[in-house]
């Protein structure tokens, strides 16, 4: 069994996938912390976790414009490079895919809406790798892409692979890191010892674990995970008709929002007067998340929630500079129980800087795949006299 040496998993995380191992946190705890601890970060393996030794570990560099094939130890890449922290939310693209499947199959994983956390990222800037490789910004006119490949591997010996715009990799403010630390300590296996690729407000698929080589090149990777996985189609589009070269990969993310308390069916008595709702909000690409609604009644109404970008309690943190909210923002609203009402419809919808907003229903946005499900979040719950 390939996957016997996968690590010890937290009991509370709920488990779409054994082998691989994929698995999400309950939305409740998700809100407890603004930076998710490690052991209930959401868990997304195509294959098994790879043993990686850290003194053997090499990270080859390929493919820079004239220059040799260079390879990085990981003492090197802690010791030859500037350690940068960014605070940043990684969220899968089938995040909310259940709910899409409700409105027709979709083919995938079945996440409920916590495939999505918010960690700290300790490394190397993959900027300063490729100028060490040689890699100069002239190049740009040869090279779009950075390639990423992973350590883990599937029977036949293909490994996990993406790659990303070149601009985003060696941009000074894109802010993508050689990781090498999660929450301050070494990443945990699930999460890519001894090294990942952290790409900010990007798709989660390109934020490749086990990093064991990268390629800077013309094209996007061939992986199967960038070619024919991961893009969006037409409600239209069924798997007869699909043409995977007809659509971009998944980069960036959309915005996106959920509602993680109270969970759907709770029970509210009339005389507690008030109800608390929380949850998360998030946009890709940098995009800060500047305010999020709640209505009470399914749509009609709405409150704004009040917003917090750091842990409960603490000065949250400053603004991030334009472009660069990597994080994302829990949120929270207590309102008064509208009276009369035996049935509420709770509903959360996001809006970010580019005053990007969510659609408000899923048919319009279905897909096959089930991929970038953020339509409004609706959880029904019911009031008792
Ligand atoms: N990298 C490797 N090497 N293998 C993988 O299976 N899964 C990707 C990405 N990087 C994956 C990978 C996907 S689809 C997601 S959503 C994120 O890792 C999940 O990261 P996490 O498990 O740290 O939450
Ligand atoms: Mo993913």
């Amino acid at each position: 069994d390939p996957y016997s040496t996968d690590p010890v998993r937290h009991p509370a995380l709920r488990v779409n996938s054994l082998k691989p191992f994929n698995a999400e946190p309950p939305p409740e705890i998700l809100s407890d912390h603004y930076i998710t601890p490690s052991d209930i970060f959401f868990k997304r393996n195509h294959l098994p976790v790879p043993q990686v030794d850290p003194e053997v570990y090499r990270l080859h560099v390929d493919g820079v414009p004239g220059v040799e094939p260079l390879v990085f130890s990981l003492e090197e890449l802690k010791t030859r490079f500037p350690k940068h922290t960014v605070t940043a939310t990684l969220q899968c693209a089938g995040n909310r895919r259940s709910e899409m499947n409700r409105v027709k199959p979709v083919k995938g994983l079945s996440w409920g809406i916590a495939a999505i956390s918010n960690a700290t990222w300790t490394g190397a800037k993959l900027r300063d790798v490729l100028l060490a490789a040689g890699f100069r910004p002239e190049m740009s006119e040869q090279a779009f892409h950075v390639q990423f490949e992973g350590l883990d591997r599937d029977v036949t010996g293909t490994s996990y692979g993406a790659s990303i715009p070149l601009n985003k990799a060696f941009s000074e403010d894109g802010d993508v890191l050689l990781a090498y630390q999660m929450n301050g300590e070494d990443l945990p296996a699930d999460h890519g010892y001894p090294v990942r690729v952290v790409v900010p407000g990007t798709v989660g698929a390109r934020n490749v674990k086990w990093l064991g080589k990268i390629t800077v090149s013309k094209e996007e990777s061939s992986s199967h995970w960038q070619q024919n996985d991961y893009k969006g189609f037409s409600p239209a589009t069924d798997w007869d008709t699909v043409d995977f070269k007809s659509a971009p990969s998944i980069q960036e993310l959309p915005i996106q929002s959920a509602i993680t308390q109270p969970a759907e069916g709770t029970l509210f008595d009339r005389g507690a007067g008030e109800v608390t709702v929380k949850g998360y909000a998030w946009s890709g690409g940098g995009r800060e998340v500047v305010r999020v609604d709640v209505s009470l009644d399914g749509g009609q109404s709405w409150q704004v929630a009040q917003l917090q970008s750091g842990e409960k309690g603490h000065v949250p943190a400053p603004s991030p500079q334009p472009g660069r909210a990597w994080a994302w923002k829990l949120w929270e609203l207590t309102a008064p129980l509208p009276p009369g009402a035996q049935e509420l419809e709770i509903v959360c919808k996001a809006v970010d800087n580019s005053y990007n907003t969510q659609p408000d229903t899923v048919p319009p946005i279905w897909n096959l795949r089930g991929v970038l499900s953020n339509a409004w979040h609706r959880v029904k719950v019911t009031v008792k006299d």
